[in-house]
C-alpha cells in the first residue's frame, strides 16, 4: 500500500473485526493490527474483498503506526484491563505528539481518566469511547459515546458519524459526550439500565411460565404483542420472541440453556458508583445480584435440600390468565420506564458531580440506534426533552406521567401472586419499592435515627423544631 490509511485499529476478536469491517465499507482505509498476526492474516484473507482493499494488515506494531496518516487515529478493541495499559505503553513509544488513541473497550471510567491523564503530559490525545450494539452492531452500526478532548472529538467525528447506527430521524448515534470519562461512564450506565431491563423480562417470562403455563410458541406471541405497546418496543423484547421460537434438532433451545448467567465489570461497576455518588438505583444492584445468585450452583443445589417453599399454586381460568398476560405487561412497562430513570438519575448526579456538561437529551437521542436498550420510549423521550439539554425536570414529568393510574395497581397485584406461588421476582419489586420509597411522605428511618442516638449519640433532626438534638433513652 502507497497511500496512508485514515485510521487504524488494534485487536481483532469479534468486536474489532466487525468494528474495522464497517469502517473499511464506509469507505476508509484502515490498518489493522493484532498481537496474534495468524489472526490478522486470515482477517484480510476472509474480508480484503468485501472491503474493496479498504483494509490493511500491518505485521508489526511499528508498521502498523508507520501506515497511519498523521495525526493518527487508533482504536484499541483489546481485552479490558491490563491489556489496554500495555497496548498503550507500547503504543506512545511509537506516537507523536497530537495523535489519538481511541479506547472502544469497556474500561472503567477512572482507568480512562488517569490514561488521559498520564498520555496527556506526553502530549497525546486518549478518547474513552463506549461502543453498544454487539456485534451485529459493530458491523452495520453501533452507538457510539465518546468521551475526551473536543479537540481531538473534532478529528474523528467525519469517521465515527458514518460508521454509527442512525436515530430515527436519520442522525448519527455518536455525539461527543463530554471531557474526561464521561463516555465510558455515559456507556456503564447504558450497561445498568439493559442489566435492569433484562432481568424485568426474565421475571416476566418465569411469572408466565409457572403461573400462566404458557408454552413457548404462546410465550413468544405475548411478547410480540408486548413490542406493539409503544412504551414497550423496543430490541429486547424482539430478540426475546425470536429467542422462545427457536429449535433445534426438534427442542426449543432455550429449555436447554443453563439457567447461569454471568456478569461482566459493567452493572457491578453501575452499582458501586451509585452508592458512590448516593443514587438510589435499586433494580440495577439487584439485578446483577440476581445474576450473581444464578451462577451460585453449588448454593443453590445446597440449599434446595434444606429451603421447603410454603407457596400456593395457582391454577388460572382461561379468562384469568388473559388478565395475567395484561397485568405483566403494565408491570413490564412501568418497571422499564423507571429503569431509565434510575439510569438517567446517575447521569445527572454524575454530571453535576464532576462537571462534565453533559447534554440528556442528545445522550438519550443517541441511545434510539445501534445499542441494545433502543427502544421506542427513548424516541418519545427525546422529543419530549426537544432542545432542552438540562431537561431533567421534564424527563421526570414525562416519566411520572405513566406511573398513577391502575397499571400500577395492576403491578402490586401481579407481585403478591408472584410472591404467593414462590417467583423470586427481585427486579420487579424493587422498582417498586423505588416507587414507593419516592411517593411515601413518611419513610421508617426516623427510627433508624433514634436507634442511632440511643447507641451512638449520633444525634437527630426533628420535625417540629430546627437543630440538631440528642436523648438520654
Ligand atoms: P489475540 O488475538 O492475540 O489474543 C480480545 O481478547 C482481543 O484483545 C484479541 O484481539 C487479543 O489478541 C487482544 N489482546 C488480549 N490481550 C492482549 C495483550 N496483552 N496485548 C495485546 N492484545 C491483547
Amino acid at each position: 500500500m502507497s497511500a496512508k490509511s485514515t485510521i487504524g485499529l488494534v485487536g481483532l476478536a469479534t468486536m474489532g473485526a466487525n468494528l474495522a469491517r464497517n469502517i473499511a465499507n464506509k469507505g476508509f482505509h484502515i490498518s489493522v493490527f493484532n498481537r496474534t498476526t495468524e489472526k490478522t492474516e486470515k482477517f484480510i484473507q476472509d474480508f480484503g474483498k468485501e472491503s474493496k482493499d479498504k483494509l490493511h494488515g500491518s505485521k508489526t506494531l511499528k508498521e502498523f503506526v508507520a501506515s497511519l496518516e498523521t495525526p493518527r487515529k487508533i482504536i484499541l478493541l483489546v481485552k479490558a484491563g491490563q491489556p489496554v495499559d500495555d497496548m498503550i505503553t507500547e503504543l506512545a513509544t511509537l506516537l507523536d505528539k497530537n495523535d489519538i488513541i481511541i479506547d472502544c473497550g469497556n474500561s472503567h471510567f477512572k482507568d480512562t481518566e488517569r490514561r488521559q491523564n498520564a498520555l496527556a503530559s506526553q502530549g497525546l490525545n486518549f478518547i474513552g469511547c463506549g461502543i453498544s450494539g454487539g456485534e451485529e452492531g459493530a458491523l452495520h452500526g453501533p452507538s457510539l459515546m465518546p468521551g475526551g478532548s473536543k479537540a481531538a472529538w473534532e478529528k474523528i467525528r467525519p469517521i465515527f458519524e458514518k460508521v454509527a447506527a442512525k436515530d430515527f430521524a436519520g442522525k448519527p448515534c455518536v455525539i461527543h459526550i463530554g471531557d474526561l470519562g464521561s463516555g465510558h461512564f455515559v456507556k456503564m450506565v447504558h450497561n445498568g439500565i439493559e442489566y435492569a431491563i433484562m432481568q424485568i423480562l426474565a421475571e416476566s417470562y418465569d411469572i408466565l411460565k409457572t403461573i400462566g403455563k404458557f408454552t413457548n410458541p404462546e410465550l413468544s406471541k405475548i411478547f410480540a404483542g408486548y413490542n406493539k405497546n409503544s412504551n414497550l418496543k423496543s430490541f429486547l423484547i424482539e430478540i426475546t420472541t425470536k429467542i422462545f421460537n427457536k429449535k433445534e434438532d426438534g427442542k426449543f433451545i432455550i429449555d436447554y440453556i443453563k439457567d447461569a448467567a454471568g456478569q461482566k465489570g459493567t452493572g457491578k461497576w453501575t452499582t458501586e458508583i451509585a452508592h458512590d455518588l448516593g443514587i438510589y438505583s435499586p433494580t440495577i444492584n439487584v439485578a446483577v445480584d440476581a445474576r450473581i445468585v444464578s451462577g451460585d450452583t453449588s448454593g443453590r443445589t445446597m440449599c434446595q435440600q434444606f429451603f421447603t417453599l410454603k407457596t400456593s399454586k395457582t391454577k388460572l381460568s382461561p379468562a384469568a390468565k388473559k388478565k395475567l398476560i395484561k397485568q405483566v405487561e403494565d408491570a413490564l412497562e412501568l418497571s422499564t420506564i423507571l429503569c431509565y430513570e434510575q439510569g438517567l438519575g446517575l447521569i445527572v448526579k454524575a454530571d453535576r458531580e464532576y462537571k462534565w456538561n453533559l447534554n440528556y437529551a442528545e445522550i438519550i437521542r443517541i441511545w434510539q440506534g445501534g445499542c441494545i436498550i433502543r427502544s421506542t420510549y427513548l424516541k418519545d423521550l427525546a422529543i419530549a426533552l426537544g432542545k432542552d439539554q438540562k431537561a431533567s425536570g421534564k424527563i421526570f414529568t414525562k416519566i411520572m406521567k405513566n406511573l398513577g393510574g391502575d397499571k400500577q395497581k395492576f403491578w402490586r397485584k401481579l407481585m403478591s401472586l408472584s410472591l404467593e406461588n414462590g417467583i423470586p421476582v427481585p427486579a420487579f419489586y424493587a422498582t417498586l419499592n423505588y416507587y414507593d420509597s419516592y411517593a411515601k411522605a413518611r419513610l421508617p428511618q426516623n427510627l433508624i435515627q433514634a436507634q442511632r442516638d440511643f447507641f451512638g449519640a449520633h444525634g437527630y433532626e426533628r420535625t417540629d423544631k430546627e437543630g440538631s438534638f440528642h436523648t438520654e433513652w
